[in-house]
């Protein structure tokens, strides 16, 4: 088993990514070495009774600094975040979790010594003018939404707090994720994980971005690996230790449809482009990885067929294993969120 002289803290744990990478660092570090924080949402009975759970806002600067204090803190993995879609409804909420909230976990980290921070970026810092084919890993960075704007303003801190203070700051900037064990909330990729809760559920889905609708997507155990990968490098091998580009595949939605359907032949989607349309117009639709290739070895496994494989077979064992439950639980969580209700699937 890896060791570390203290403990890992992970926020946003029980986010999408933030749930699975908990468990993922619990299974390399043991549980009590990764305390999983989160803030409203309810975190599941795995998460809370697999290893050290508490309740942390990332704009309390205070709490954030007695947690790293009580549980001993030596890295963090800071993924509390508010995602596109929201972002856009709630701005100011956006820049206080994602701005805000950054800079104290980074303050913190500062004054204990910590050795390490991972800070998530995303294919958001990208905006409409950006090159859409290849966006290069280097370009002039204008996004068009607060969640955007709040990434690049998160790329240049953590530059800015290796700079100034020497504290080890990293980061990819994440395209989609698709997964099957949390659901996402809020995204403008999130209609790439609800279409196969829809399909196993009902046989239909009703998307909210256009069948040509074609963006950068990742599996997660893809993502898991790429964080793992680029925090276990080399500092000095880093070229853009807070921004690297990674990419898993890049499919347009009527592509995932068809590859669904080779499994369910009788599902059908349909297409209601609402106001996350716009955003994921501004997104580019390919990632240039070639320098997180070059400097750590970057190169992901799941390709199109392999993603819609273990998404429906996962689906499929859950909803056996619960009687029908689980997926039909899924779709009702998707229909309470607040963003996803947007989309509702019928
Ligand atoms: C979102 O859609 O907001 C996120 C992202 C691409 O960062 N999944």
């Amino acid at each position: 088993m890896a060791s570390l002289e203290g403990r890992i803290l992970v926020t946003g744990a029980v986010g999408q990514i933030g749930s699975e990478l908990t468990h993922a660092l619990r299974a390399r570090y043991g549980a009590s070495q990764v305390v999983a924080a989160g803030h409203i949402k309810e975190p599941s009975a795995a998460l809370r009774e697999g290893g050290p759970f508490t309740t942390l806002d990332v704009r309390d600067m205070s709490a954030v600094q007695r947690v790293v204090e009580q549980y001993d803190i030596e890295v963090i993995y800071h993924m509390a975040a508010i995602l596109s879609a929201s972002g856009e409804k709630q701005p100011l909420l956006a820049w206080d979790v994602n701005v805000n909230g950054l800079l104290n976990v980074l303050e913190v980290a500062r004054l204990e010594r910590l050795s390490k921070v991972f800070v998530p970026s995303s294919m958001a810092v990208y905006g409409p003018d950006a090159p859409r084919e290849l966006a290069p890993q280097r370009c002039v960075l204008q996004p068009t939404t607060m969640y955007g704007i709040s990434k690049v303003a998160g790329e240049a801190m953590g530059d800015l707090y290796w700079r100034r203070f020497g504290l080890d700051v990293r980061g990819i900037r994440y395209p989609g994720v698709v997964s099957h064990q949390t659901l996402p909330g809020g995204g403008t990729t999130d209609y790439a994980v609800e279409v196969f809760y829809a399909a196993e559920a009902c046989g239909h889905y009703q998307c909210f971005v256009r069948e040509d609708t074609v963006l950068p997507m990742m599996y997660m155990e893809d993502c898991l690996r790429a964080t793992m990968e680029l925090m276990d490098a080399p500092r000095s091998a880093l070229r853009y230790p807070t921004s690297y580009n990674v990419s898993g595949l890049s499919l347009s939605m009527e592509e995932l449809v068809s590859e669904i359907k080779q499994h369910l032949p009788g599902f059908s989607c349909s297409y209601a482009p609402d106001e996350r349309q716009l955003i994921a117009d501004s997104w580019p639709q390919r990632l240039d990885d070639a320098a997180a290739l070059a400097d750590w070895g970057w190169s992901p496994a799941f390709g199109l067929s392999e993603l819609v494989d273990e998404m429906l077979k996962e689906i499929c064992f859950a909803s056996e294993i619960a009687d029908c439950g689980a997926v039909g639980q899924k779709v009702e969580d998707l229909m309470q969120h607040p963003v996803a209700a947007l989309a509702a699937t019928r």
